[in-house]
């Protein structure tokens, strides 16, 4: 069922259900008399999970069903009670001795409750601690039978998923719009064993063996001595290791690219960076790479944006994500299979498919869709669900194998590792959601945590004493399929493969194919980041790591620090660009795009609703942006000129001209360019006037709106659209969202 097509069969309820979503932070209905809630004094049961909830399902260990929904375990009947069960009277004092008594040690209930809050906090993910998670559905296609055994991937079959978005370098409570890879993890619930693809929002990563994680990771991370800069690679001591360490330059551009800063977590690829091994039931093999292909395409935010968004929503892409799948939207993907023959060299068009800092051009060796993800549930308690799902890149179904690409290998060992830590045990795997939905019998006992309680005396084999059991499983049975790959007689050595000393060919791949505007994005990032480095030293070093890439992108960069561009070191690559890493050219979906529409108590609120049914239509998420909180005529505002900024909208309608307000506070300072024009129209409108068209966001008015454009002086530029229909306005501008930007405006503004 498209997720999309829910709102337009029922527009009007859709209408209330989103506008509802976007206001759910305001009690009771906006604008309306709703009395407050009293605190309830009859006892009743727990809330039931929301319908847009998805916990998993209460399942023991060994995966049977128990039948109870997973809220159930965690709270029970009408009564408060210690963590024993026992009923008490009172939670709001302790026993004293006397009212102005000491407090008595016996408190049982105090230092229970105190104990249990002294350790809610478990320790962060070392990288990915930001992230949001959401339960949905994988269904395949078919067509992947020919090439790997996985029964997950069998035509028709559908299997449940829980997906966690990340960033990386930030901690738990960084702010999601920050310059960084994200990380898109993906844990396949499959009868086979659970699958995770542990994937990137980038196809390629800073190092080509585990053994450097650390080093990456520590040099990216705030400087240990200051803790700064938060969530950002911006600092001396990222741009010290990479500029040394030159296999991370590809990843580098890509971070520096538009991808650094997506719009959402539903307009981001996913890559499972590494490449892979099938095996298909004839026992044959095919190397391969797995993509995540966005259904409403990739698109990013200009820089500007995703700076004001850090301040005024960090929250803003866990947000966006709730609020769709609440609102019915849901995100979408599509998974797909680069398919490389397995060929003792492990090379596919000449480059080397175990060097994970290396693509494969999807001109080359084409994206096959297996199927297709729809996370249509949010978690019932994030901590229960996204923070203690942990994944694994060795958890693998049989017909999916790995390969020797040497930093796979090191990950192989690191995730469980991590895990002890982080989840206090080896017994991770019986938390909730990441209980596998196939039979476990895997003969491990007690350690800390343990939920099971196990029967039989012979978790060992072989035995008698309990029956045999477990029994090894053949390829009857469905078992785990090892591939007998030849391994070379060769040396014990610490080295790495000729090819990977190639660092620089596919950075300048990805520069050529990129077009102006984005060239332009890339400039700016590095500009950015390395100007924001301290040490001279550091920015010359990375410019001739810029200058091996391209001199053009080099010689833009050393005019913006100030400093000469040098020349290359080496041969500059000879490149054949690949178009399909542009994120410009294409017209995509608007689904769950958000509109404002400024209004003012004299608005013509029947176009108004006119507008808003369309924008609904459309599936896009009009939100009404007014002077005022409540209600303007009998359309709630989600908006006030106080609470909106224009950052949270992908196009801006305009269909009045409000007044400043006598005791309007006054415009808060745009970060960037000059502070709005005075003007009998509120300054607050003018900005967000002045963001949108900064940001090349579309722009349309009608009636006295048009005038406010005028004032701002973006009348008649690309990208606006006026006239005197509302509704034709809007028509406009939804062609101009399926293009995500006004493009053609941006090299003109400082997006
Ligand atoms: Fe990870 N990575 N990683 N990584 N990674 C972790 O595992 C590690 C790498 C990725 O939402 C950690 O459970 C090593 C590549 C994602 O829970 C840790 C190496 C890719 C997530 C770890 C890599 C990733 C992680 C931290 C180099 C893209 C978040 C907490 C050998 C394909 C998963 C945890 C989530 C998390 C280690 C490289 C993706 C420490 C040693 C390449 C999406 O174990």
């Amino acid at each position: 069922r498209n997720p999309a097509k829910v709102v337009k069969e029922a527009v009007e309820s859709a209408a209330e259900k989103v506008t509802d979503t976007l206001t759910s932070e305001v009690p009771g209905k906006p604008g309306s008399a709703e009395p407050t809630v009293p605190e309830p004094t009859t006892p009743q049961d727990p809330p039931p999970p929301k319908p847009e909830q998805g916990s998993p399902q209460t399942r023991t260990p060994t995966g049977a069903r128990t039948g109870a929904p997973a809220a159930a375990d965690g709270q029970q009947g009408a009564y408060l009670t210690t963590a024993h069960g026992a009923r008490l009277r009172d939670t709001d004092h302790s026993l004293k001795a006397g009212p102005r008594g000491p407090v008595l040690l016996q408190d049982h209930h105090l230092r229970e409750k105190l104990t249990h809050f002294d350790h809610e906090r478990i320790p962060e993910r070392v990288v990915h601690a930001r992230g949001a998670g959401a339960h949905g559905v994988f269904t395949a296609y078919g067509g992947a039978e020919a090439v790997t055994r996985a029964g997950f991937l069998r035509k028709g079959r559908t299997t449940d998923v829980f997906v966690r978005f990340s960033t990386v370098l930030g901690s738990r409570g960084s702010a999601d719009t920050v310059r960084d890879t994200r990380g898109f993890a993906t844990k396949f619930y499959t009868d086979e064993g659970t699958f995770d693809l542990v994937a990137n929002n980038m196809p390629v990563f800073f190092i080509q063996d585990a053994i450097k994680f650390p080093d990456i990771v520590h040099a990216a991370k705030p400087r240990p001595d200051r803790e700064i800069p938060q969530a950002q690679a911006a600092h001396d001591t990222f741009w010290d290791f990479v500029s040394l360490h030159t296999e991370a330059q590809h990843h580098v551009i890509w971070n520096m690219s538009d991808r650094g800063v997506p719009r959402s977590y539903r307009t981001m690829e996913g890559f499972g960076v590494h490449t892979f091994r099938l095996v298909n039931e004839a026992g044959e093999t095919v190397l391969a790479k797995f993509h995540w292909k966005p259904k409403l395409g990739v698109h990013s935010l200009v820089w500007e944006e995703a700076q004001m968004l850090a301040g005024i929503d960090p929250d803003f892409h866990r947000r966006d994500l709730y609020d769709a799948i609440e609102a019915g939207a849901f995100p979408e993907w599509e998974l797909g299979l680069q398919i490389f023959p397995d060929t003792p060299e492990e090379t596919f068009a000449g480059i080397d498919l175990l060097d994970p800092t290396k693509i494969v051009p999807e001109e080359l060796a084409p994206v096959q869709l297996v199927g297709s993800l729809t996370l249509n549930r949010t978690p019932t308690n994030f901590f229960a669900e996204a923070e203690q799902v942990a994944f694994h890149v060795g958890h693998l179904p049989p017909g999916i194998d790995v390969t020797n690409d040497p930093l796979l290998q090191g990950r192989l060992f690191s995730y469980v590792d991590t895990q002890l830590t982080r989840l206090g045990g080896p017994n991770f795997a019986q938390i909730p959601v990441n209980r596998p939905h196939a039979a476990v019998n895997d003969m491990r006992r007690d350690g800390f945590h343990q939920h099971a309680v196990h029967a039989g005396v012979a978790p060992y084999r072989p035995n008698s004493l309990d029956g045999g059991n477990p029994f090894p499983a053949g390829d009857a049975e469905n078992a785990f399929v090892d591939v007998p790959v030849r391994v070379a007689e060769a040396p014990k050595v610490r080295a790495s493969p000729a090819s990977f000393d190639d660092h620089f060919s596919q950075a300048r791949l990805f520069w050529l194919s990129m077009s102006p505007v984005e060239r332009e994005h890339i400039v700016r990032a590095y500009t950015f980041e390395l100007g924001r480095c301290y040490h001279q030293a550091i920015r010359e070093r990375q410019l001739q790591c810029l200058a091996n890439i391209d001199p053009v992108l080099c010689a833009q960069v050393a005019a913006g620090l100030g400093l000469p561009a040098p020349e290359p070191t080496m041969p500059l690559a000879d490149v054949t660009p690949s178009p399909a890493l542009s994120q410009l050219g294409r017209q995509w979906p608007t689904d769950g795009r958000m509109v404002g529409i400024v209004v003012d108590p004299d608005v013509d609120l029947d176009t108004v609703r006119d507008v808003r049914r369309a924008i609904f239509a459309a599936d896009m998420v009009p939100l009404l942006i007014a002077p005022h909180g409540g209600l303007i005529g009998d359309l709630p505002a989600q908006r006030s000129f106080a609470t909106g900024r224009s950052v949270e909208l992908d196009a801006l309608l305009v269909a009045a001209a409000p007044a400043p307000a006598p005791d309007a506070p006054p415009a808060p300072d745009s970060q960037v360019g000059a502070p709005p024009a005075a003007g009998p129209v509120d300054p607050r409108v003018l900005l967000m006037v002045e963001e949108c068209w900064r940001h090349a966001k579309a722009i349309g008015a009608w009636g006295s709106g048009v005038a406010v454009l005028e004032q701002a002086g973006v009348g008649g530029t690309p990208g606006v659209v006026t006239g005197d229909s509302g509704e034709d306005v809007f028509a406009g501008v939804h062609r101009l969202v399926a293009d995500h930007r006004a493009w053609d405006r941006l090299s003109a503004s400082v997006g």
